[in-house]
């Protein structure tokens, strides 16, 4: 039998996708700063020029699943980052963006297979997002972590040989991606 765990210390051939809402970029590009720094101290190549990081902007995270989605069935990515901030304000407008991001990207990663990792955050003030994207710690750096290890704990995971455990929502592979 067998103990599957991954590792961070081979990320120079994996591809990643970034996904960052625009909205609250104050805190987004700083979660950002941190998520490059981290994947370029375990040696990706994080130049959007380059081979192994692509960068998507969305208008906000209520647009990040769709998009983060639809790269992951590219069949591109070894994973996909999401980088939003949703903040608390006087309406109920929070509650709906926080609940429908998180919905989606968990269904973009339960979909495609592809781990799409959850680098939103949500708070009750810019004071504690900025606090979590820079001034104390900056969490973008271990929504980078998260990539790299389940980048690397689904290669070494068996391939599923039918579509039986999938969801039903799965859609179809080309007839060329089955061979
Ligand atoms: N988008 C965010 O990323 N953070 C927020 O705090 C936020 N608030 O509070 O409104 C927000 N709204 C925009 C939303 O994500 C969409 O871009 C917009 O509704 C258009 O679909």
């Amino acid at each position: 039998m067998a103990v599957f765990e991954g590792s961070f210390a081979q990320a120079s051939t994996a591809k990643f996708a970034i996904v960052i809402g625009r909205f609250n970029d104050l805190v987004t590009n700083k979660l950002l700063e941190g998520c490059q720094d981290c994947l370029k101290r375990h040696g990706v190549d994080v130049n959007p020029h380059g081979s192994q990081v692509d960068y998507a902007w969305v208008p906000g995270s209520f647009e990040v699943a769709l998009v983060a989605r639809q790269l992951a069935l590219s069949g591109q990515y070894d994973a996909i980052i999401c980088l939003g901030a949703v903040i608390r304000g006087q309406t109920p407008h929070f509650d709906y963006v926080a609940a429908e991001v998180s919905k989606g990207i968990a269904a973009a990663g339960f979909q495609t297979g592809v781990p799409v990792v959850f680098g939103i955050l949500t708070t009750d003030s810019m004071q504690q997002a900025l606090e979590r994207a820079g001034i104390k710690s900056n969490l973008g750096w271990n929504y980078a972590m998260s990539a790299l290890e389940m980048s690397s704990l689904m290669a070494q995971l068996p391939k599923p040989t039918n579509t039986l455990g999938m969801s039903p929502l799965m859609p179809q592979l080309p007839k060329s991606a089955e061979a």
